[in-house]
């Protein structure tokens, strides 16, 4: 038995996370930790929602909240889809909760202490209306390039050209129209990741397993020049971590934050000390300090390529800078992007199926199974409502959901509502077992290996040889003319319920859940297809569960394109 330390990219906390978000991160993250409790092991799974920056703060101003008061309501939010996701986090926390920011400050002062920090003064855009440091993006313009009227301080959307604020023409605050700016210097605090550049690379060049995704973003960004740049880990900003050197204040920084992003990832950390602190846990630091134990656990990320940077370099520098014995990652599974019916999901437009509307179509297991065997693993994958339908109907609701129901049906019209008694296992069964033990020993290699799509398409195989075998075992014939025959072949196809049961739990709980239910059978994960075949005795009592999964209509498929083909408001 290992120890697996899982965590999932912390969502912002600025609106519900769509489709794409969800299977970019928290959904693997929950495939693998569901897996990995199945067979044993013990598991700390981990996530948060990601509660600082400026979208925070301009989300709540919008909702016209106080911003800790709209972040306590978008947890909450996010807490109750999560859970109607069935995310099986053993904490799901906040980073703005005092755990993280007492970490964050610990942090920032032993890296203070090691001579990484360095304080920088630098010219930024300050709004008078606002009363506040404009981050660049939240400078709108017209752009020198192409003339578009509504060009980011950082970059222009139209044209794509990366910009500077003083590029733009006819500058105004996005965030109340106002031209009243100026340049003012301000001091920030910067961390010299260059310094730390070897012993990063070093350390890269060591995970030798990771996902290509993963090690192809994180070596450009090693080995561009200006990847590893010094990086500043303030703002000027009321909402945040205060900056603090440790807990002593930090002079010239009074009324400034850390960057949301040195923050986040410490998160993770913070995360397993509310866990404790919460009563669920016992001991954080068994999780995450190598002096306490931790150097025996795996730590696994997930995340979408766009946060890998920031956790194969930004995170890693915090930690190693530190000096400090704490756990660095094992491995990071990295997801491309999943797109959205021919464009790209997007939440500030809205663009897309957010996760509350998802519930409200369809249960969880129908997305959970949908999403992850079209995870976008290799390359980004897309979403379209017709491959949706025939995914659902074909895998769910034709193969595992129809042998479930034929196989429990015809036994109960037969036999009654028992696992019946009679004949031997013949060819058939043996052939039967055979080729299940061959994808199942895939299965597992595929789950071990986090080949997401793979596992998926051998849990699809053992759901397809199962659906043959009834078909070519033919209870229904063999009944009349051998009864103790057909006692063989309904006994080893109820056999499969569970067996299914335990193996598609991580994929489908819910269906998993039910199965086990009607076969009156708790997850229990097969030694081998032999032993699984035979684990039923005669006269085990079952119930004919109700439909596990039902087919979407043409009709059904075509009023949730239209609904979902425009803009979220
Ligand atoms: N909140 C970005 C995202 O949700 C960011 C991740 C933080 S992980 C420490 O994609
Ligand atoms: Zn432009």
């Amino acid at each position: 038995m290992a120890r697996i330390l899982i965590t999932s990219a912390i969502p912002y906390i600025n609106g519900i996370k769509h489709l794409g978000n969800l299977v970019g991160s928290q959904l693997p993250a929950d495939l693998h930790a569901r897996y990995m409790r199945a067979r044993g092991h013990e598991v700390l799974f981990l996530c948060a929602t990601d509660e600082h920056g400026t979208p925070a703060e301009l989300a709540a101003a919008k909702a016209g909240k106080l911003v800790a008061e709209y972040c306590a309501e978008m947890w909450e939010v996010q807490d109750r889809l999560g859970k109607g996701f069935r995310l099986s986090f053993d904490h799901f926390g906040r980073s703005s909760s005092p755990q993280n920011r007492k970490l964050t400050q610990h942090f920032a002062g032993r890296l203070a202490d090691a001579g990484l920090i360095e304080e920088v003064t630098e010219k930024q855009v300050y709004s008078n209306a606002d009363g506040r440091f404009l981050p660049d993006r939240y400078i709108e313009g017209t752009c020198p390039n192409c003339g578009y009227d509504r060009a980011r301080g950082d970059q222009c959307e139209n044209c794509t050209k990366q910009l500077d604020p003083t590029d733009l023409i006819n500058p105004r605050s996005a965030i109340s129209g106002s031209t009243d700016l100026e340049v003012r210097e301000t001091k920030h605090l910067y961390l010299k990741q260059s310094a730390m550049r070897g012993q990063l690379s070093e350390w890269i060049d060591s995970k030798t397993d990771w996902p290509i995704l993963t090690t192809s973003i994180a070596k450009k960004w090693l080995n561009d020049g200006d990847g590893l740049q010094d990086r500043g880990i303030t703002r000027d900003l009321d909402w945040g971590v205060p900056v603090m050197k440790g807990e002593e204040p930090w002079p010239g920084m009074e009324g400034k934050v850390f960057y949301v992003w040195f923050d986040a990832p410490i998160e993770y950390i913070a995360c397993a000390v509310e866990w404790m602190d919460s009563g669920k846990g016992d001991d954080w630091e068994r999780w995450w300090r190598t002096d306490k134990g931790a150097d025996d656990v795996r730590y696994v990320q997930f995340m979408g390529k766009d946060n890998v940077p920031f956790h194969t370099l930004s995170f890693p520098a915090t930690i190693l800078g530190s000096g400090e014995p704490w756990k660095l990652v094992d491995y990071i599974k990295s997801f491309n992007y999943l797109n959205y019916d021919g464009g790209q999901f997007s939440t500030s437009q809205g663009r897309g199926v957010f996760m509350d509307q998802a519930l409200e179509i369809l249960p969880p297991d129908y997305w959970r199974w949908w999403l992850l065997s079209r995870a976008p693993e290799t390359s980004d994958s897309e979403f379209t409502w017709e491959a949706f339908q025939q995914d659902v109907n074909k895998d769910l609701a034709d193969v595992l959901g129809n042998f479930v129901s034929r196989i429990t049906k015809f036994c109960r019209s037969k036999f009654g509502e028992v696992v019946p008694e009679g004949g031997e296992p013949g060819e058939a069964e043996a052939a039967l077992t055979r080729a299940l033990q061959t994808r199942l020993t895939a299965y597992e290699a595929a789950m071990e290996a986090i080949e997401v799509r793979k596992a998926a398409a051998e849990l699809r195989a053992l759901w397809v040889l199962g659906n043959e075998y009834l078909q070519s075992a033919a209870p229904w014939s063999a009944f009349k003319t051998d009864e103790a025959r057909a006692a063989a072949i309904t006994r080893t196809a109820l056999n499969l319920i569970p067996f299914y049961a335990t193996l598609s739990a991580p994929f489908i709980p819910d269906a998993a859940a039910a199965m086990h239910a009607a076969m009156g059978t708790e997850p229990a994960w097969p030694e081998s297809a032999e032993a699984a075949l035979t684990a039923l005795p005669a006269g085990h009592a079952f119930t004919v569960p109700d439909v596990l999964f039902r087919k979407i209509a043409d009709e059904e498929r075509e009023e949730w394109q239209q609904r979902f083909a425009g803009i979220r408001t």
